[in-house]
C-alpha cells in the first residue's frame, strides 16, 4: 500500500516534475553543519532531504537526523547504508535491496534487520530498487557492499533488473553512479529506463554541476539526488542553479 509520503511525492512529482532531493550524510557533517544545510537548501528550493552514508557511528545518526529536523520542514527520507542507521525521526525510508549485486547481506539480510526499527520508529517504507551502475573507478558504496556495478553501456541488463524489481512489488528504482562518481549515471540509459521501466527512477552520484542537472532533469525521472558537492561549500548561487537545473527553469 502506499503510504501518505509516498503519496505527497508523487503528486508533487506530477505536479512539478522532478524533485530534487539533497543527501545528507551524518558521519561526515557534524549536527550544526547537517542542520545549517538543511536549511539553506530547503532556502534554495530543494524538495526533500535523504540521510544516509556508508558507516554508522552509534548516536551519530539520532542527533543528526534530531539537528535536521530542527532547522527544516521538508520531508526527510531515510537512504541508510545499514541497518544500523535506521533510527527515529524520519518521515519515510528507501527501503532499498541492492539488486544490482549478488550479496546477500545487501539482497536481504540488511533488510531483516532493519525492518522491525522501521515498525518500531513508525517510518513509512518506500520500496525501492538500488542499482550501481558502472561509473569509471570503484565507487564507496561498490567496495563496502563488496558487489560489481551493472556495465553503464548494457541498458537491457539494467531494464530488466528494474523490471524484475517491478514485478517483486518495488514502485522505485535508484538508479546510483555512487557519491562522488567519476562519470553521473548516462543520460541516454536515464532517459531509456524512465520511458521502459514502469517505475519512479532516481538517479544521483557523481552530478555536480548545473548543467549535468538539467541534462537528467530533461529526461523526467521522479528524482534527482546531490550529495557530496554541497558537503563541502554551500553556495547559495549554486543551490539556486541546482534548483532551477531540477525544475526546469
Ligand atoms: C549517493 O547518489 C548519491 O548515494 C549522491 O551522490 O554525493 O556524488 O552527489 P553524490
Amino acid at each position: 500500500m502506499i503510504g501518505p509520503i509516498e503519496q505527497s511525492l508523487l503528486k508533487q512529482h506530477a505536479e512539478v516534475g522532478p524533485l530534487w532531493a539533497v543527501l545528507l550524510d551524518p558521519d561526515s557533517l557534524p549536527p550544526l553543519e547537517l542542520a545549517a544545510t538543511a536549511r539553506e537548501v530547503q532556502e534554495a528550493g530543494a524538495d526533500l532531504l535523504l540521510v544516509g552514508g556508508s558507516s554508522a557511528s552509534p548516536g551519530v545518526f539520532e542527533a543528526g537526523m534530531s539537528a535536521i529536523r530542527k532547522q527544516s520542514t521538508l520531508p526527510v527520507l531515510l537512504f541508510p547504508g545499514s541497518y544500523h542507521q535506521v533510527v527515529a525521526g524520519a518521515h519515510g525510508i528507501l527501503f532499498t535491496s541492492l539488486l544490482s549485486g549478488r550479496n546477500p547481506q545487501y539482497l536481504a539480510e540488511e533488510q531483516v534487520k532493519g525492518a522491525p526499527r522501521v515498525v518500531a520508529h513508525g517510518i513509512e517504507p518506500i520500496p525501492t530498487a538500488y542499482l550501481l551502475i558502472e561509473s569509471g573507478a570503484p565507487t564507496t558504496v561498490q567496495i563496502v557492499s563488496g558487489t560489481q556495478p551493472l556495465p553503464c553501456e548494457d541498458f537491457d541488463r539494467v531494464l530488466h533488473h528494474v523490471w524484475a524489481a517491478r514485478m517483486m512489488g518495488m514502485r522505485w528504482a535508484y538508479l546510483e553512479a555512487g557519491s562522488g562518481a567519476n562519470r553521473p549515471v548516462p543520460v541516454e540509459m536515464l532517459s531509456y529506463i524512465v520511458s521502459k521501466g514502469g517505475v519512479n527512477v532516481i538517479v544521483g552520484g557523481g552530478l555536480r554541476t548545473p548543467e549535468a542537472i538539467r541534462d537528467r532533469s530533461e529526461c523526467h525521472p521522479a528524482m534527482i539526488v546531490t550529495g557530496n558537492v554541497l558537503e563541502s561549500r554551500i553556495d547559495p548561487v549554486l543551490l539556486r542553479e541546482f534548483a532551477q537545473a531540477v525544475h526546469g527553469k
